[in-house]
């Protein structure tokens, strides 16, 4: 079986290849495409995980598999959300981001600091096929960043009973635990459902 993974982003190519590395598949990402499309998001995770698969599927003829993540913040009314990697604007960095949050929650104590990392995954096939799971991790947003591994709001973020970010974990740690790899055991499932 062959599946592409529909996103530009390399570190969640990464996290991605890393959890779905014990599948009978073979894995193809946007360098094995020459043109492959940049999709325009709007704001809601299912739909724009949706919109990419599809998308994915259309112009590779296989098998797609799209992520659509983002954070939310219990005390920004679940901001960023769908924003998330847009939160300071277009074509920013992860450090514009994180510095972003961190002075919005400036005035904002410890225990008020509640957020959810939340992945949707979308897996289409070019016949129209389609399934859509969906992933969380609680915890909260630390008041000083923290360690260097991962990606995106990792240096902020305090999974739930750990005592360390996801930025001072392993990417075997992160996976065991993260809204991604929750979301890609359901989505394993369905690609071992589609083998058959
Ligand atoms: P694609 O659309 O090409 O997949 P993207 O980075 O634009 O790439 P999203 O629209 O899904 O992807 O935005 C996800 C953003 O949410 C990402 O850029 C990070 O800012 C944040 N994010 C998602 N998962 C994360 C994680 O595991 N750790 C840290 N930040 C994460």
């Amino acid at each position: 079986m062959e599946v592409v993974i529909a996103t530009r982003n390399l570190d969640k190519i990464k996290e991605i290849k890393e959890a779905l590395k014990n599948l009978k598949i073979k894995i193809f990402t946007f360098s094995d495409f020459p043109g492959f499309p940049e999709i325009k998001e709007g704001n809601n995770l299912k739909d724009n995980a949706l919109l990419k698969a599809r998308t994915i599927a259309k112009f590779t003829g296989k098998i797609a598999l799209a992520d659509d993540s983002g954070l939310e913040v219990m005390a920004l009314k679940g901001a960023p959300g769908a924003f998330s990697s847009r939160f300071a604007g277009e074509n920013v960095s992860y450090e514009d981001n994180n510095r972003k949050l961190l002075s919005l929650l400036k005035e904002v104590p410890l225990k008020k600091r509640d957020a959810v990392f939340r992945c949707v995954v979308a897996i289409t096939d070019p016949q129209g096929r389609e399934e859509v799971v969906e992933g969380i991790c609680e915890g909260k947003i630390v008041e000083n960043p923290g360690g260097f591994q991962g990606f995106g709001y990792d240096p902020l973020f305090q999974p739930k009973d750990f005592k360390k970010t996801f930025a001072q974990m392993s990417l075997k740690e992160k996976n065991q635990i993260s809204h991604r790899a929750k979301a890609l055991e359901k989505a394993k499932l369905v690609l071992k459902k589609w083998m058959k």
